[in-house]
């Protein structure tokens, strides 16, 4: 049982990452064994992605789809934890040692590997009480020997879409961690874990990472304004903490919206007037 409803972790913004891709991804959970070319936009809209899941990457930014284990549930307040493991330099000696089960592409059989883990992601992660999950994330930075809980924010990881889905994209911003900047191989796991940890399914990619070469703007998160159309940005929220933060509230006010609307995590609403557009 979830003992408290998430209420927030991450800043979603639609139409703030796009990238050309460059590379070409084994995703073991793929129907098809080639990757089109796409341009990946972190919108919650994963027809960029062809149907296939996997990791795309560009000179600035690391994109991973993935599927949910039980598309009823948003996966930041779901009864299971979405763990992302990412071995960022694609070195088993370095970060976390960890082992994971995939299917050889060859053989098609189970085989168990092992993956320096440097970055853990868990989506519903582990609460206080043994037995339970919270909402929202937990992220925790390894080394070879210490872990350090981080923000989301240090290492630009966003998800979307923020409800229930069948499938989920995110991104992580290379600029944000050196082990992102090599030009070599990077092995991302995904693993849906029951209360008590049993692994009830398990998502692995790789894929080799083009020349970190930035040259995006990144951290805008601020998609253009539609011509004709309507923009909708959406922040969840902690006890309205981000209400508070000077650089939040600065996002807010740039975006000169029509119309702010507030929602707490229980049943009140409320609207407010902006400035016109
Ligand atoms: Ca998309
Ligand atoms: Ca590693």
């Amino acid at each position: 049982m979830i003992t408290k409803l998430l209420i927030l972790t991450f800043l979603t913004i639609p139409g703030c990452a796009a990238t050309q891709l460059v590379d070409e991804t084994i995703a073991t959970s793929s129907t098809s064994k080639s990757v089109p070319p796409a341009q990946i936009v972190l919108d919650g809209d994963l027809s960029d992605w062809y149907g296939q899941t996997g990791i795309r990457a560009d000179n600035d930014e690391v994109f991973v789809c993935f599927e949910s284990y039980d598309e009823s549930q948003a996966i930041q307040a779901a009864n299971f934890t979405t763990r992302i493991r990412i071995d960022a330099d694609g070195d088993q000696n370095t970060g976390m040692r960890s082992l994971y089960n995939a299917d050889d592409p060859k053989s098609g059989q189970k085989m168990m590997l092992s993956q320096g883990v440097d970055l853990t992601i868990d989506i519903s992660p582990a609460g206080e009480e043994f037995g339970e999950l919270k909402g929202g994330s937990n992220i925790r930075l390894h080394t070879d020997h210490s872990t350090k809980r981080i923000s989301h924010a240090d290492v630009g990881f966003y998800f979307l879409p923020t409800h229930n889905a069948p499938r989920y994209e995110m991104r992580l911003d290379r600029s944000t961690m050196p082990s992102l900047q090599h030009d070599g191989r990077i092995t991302i796991v995904v693993e849906h874990r029951a209360i008590g940890g049993e692994v009830l399914r398990t998502q692995s990619f790789t894929t080799t990472l083009p020349r970190y070469e930035p040259s995006k703007p990144i951290n805008d998160p601020i998609a253009a304004k539609p011509q004709g159309g309507v923009r909708v940005m959406s922040t969840n929220v902690l006890y309205s903490s981000p209400l508070k933060d000077p650089e939040r509230s600065s996002i807010k006010n740039g975006s000169r919206p029509r119309k702010t609307m507030y929602a707490d995590g229980s049943t009140n609403i409320s609207g407010r007037t902006g400035r016109s557009s």
